[in-house]
């Protein structure tokens, strides 16, 4: 069995970075080892949330690990809570990366034009570190626009700009870039992605249904990466994952009690289940 490890805050209520993670990666049949950043007593779009960060854990548990003899098949990194975590993060993955452990990087840090509370310019500006060592990083276009320093256009877009975004993520260091959340015609949403090794551009769209919910980066990501560990194409993972997303929204609609916090992935892991089979 694959075993992986993802390192991102645990929000006590929210559905979204490790409660989102941890059930989706191993429902798909991989172990999922955590580590988590920091305690949040809610996600940081609630009006009020408690944090309690876990940046001098990280080396303890890194040193543990390595003294047990734990490697992992993908280290997959998330909503990451200062900029000290973000060297440690990297000291971790240089110091437990063996040829063949995949780095998966979810540059978790805005959305809608905007950062998320409590980050700044500056923890954009250093992310890109991150980005630069990792095989595959899936960025939102505000995250891409903050990785890259541009502006961000808004839905003042069309594939040749998503192109040259996708080009210059990969100048950066990373391998492969996923882009979520493009849509160049109405109704329709998805993901376009390039390879730089190949030099190849992959896109996938599906139905737009016009809400937001949090959470559904983290889930396209999780998923996104138990797919690559179920050894499904990175084109279809990504694929697998712009329909999971979508109903993961369709099934939350349908429920007159749903959460505005979070999506009711839950409802939907059948059908993941189904996909990897
Ligand atoms: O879904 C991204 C995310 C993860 N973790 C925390 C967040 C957010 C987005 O707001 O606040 C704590």
């Amino acid at each position: 069995m694959k075993r992986i490890v993802t390192i991102q805050d645990i929000s006590c209520v929210g559905k979204c970075s490790l409660t989102v993670a941890l059930p989706i990666i191993s429902a798909m049949g991989i172990e999922t080892s955590v580590i988590p950043t920091a305690v949040l007593s809610a996600h940081t779009a609630f009006d009020s949330f408690t944090f309690h960060d876990l940046t001098d854990e990280i080396p303890k548990i890194q040193e543990n690990l390595l003294k047990n003899g734990i490697s992992f098949d993908a280290i997959y990194t998330g909503y990451l809570g200062s900029y000290k975590q973000l060297d440690i993060v990297i000291d971790f993955i240089d110091k437990n990366k063996k040829d063949d452990t995949l780095i998966f990087v979810d540059p978790v840090m805005a959305d809608n034009g905007e950062l998320y509370s409590g980050f700044d310019i500056d923890f954009a500006r250093s992310m890109r570190n991150l980005c630069s060592k990792a095989d595959i990083i899936t960025p939102n276009l505000t995250e891409a626009s903050y990785l890259l320093d541009v502006p961000y256009v808004g839905d003042d877009y069309d594939d040749k700009y998503i192109k040259n975004i996708l080009l210059k993520l990969c100048e950066t260091g990373a391998k492969k870039a996923i882009l979520t959340g493009v849509s160049y015609t109405k109704g329709k949403l998805g993901a376009v992605s390039y390879d730089s090794e190949n030099d190849r551009f992959y896109e996938y769209f599906n139905k737009h249904i016009p809400v937001a919910y949090h959470g559904t980066g983290d889930i396209f990501a999780s998923s996104c990466l138990g797919g690559i560990m179920n050894e499904i194409s990175l084109d279809n993972a990504l694929s697998l994952s712009v329909d999971f997303v979508l109903d993961c929204i369709e099934k939350t609609n349908c429920d007159p009690d749903h959460r505005w916090y979070g999506v009711n992935f839950e409802k939907a892991l059948p059908m993941l289940i189904e996909r990897i089979k």
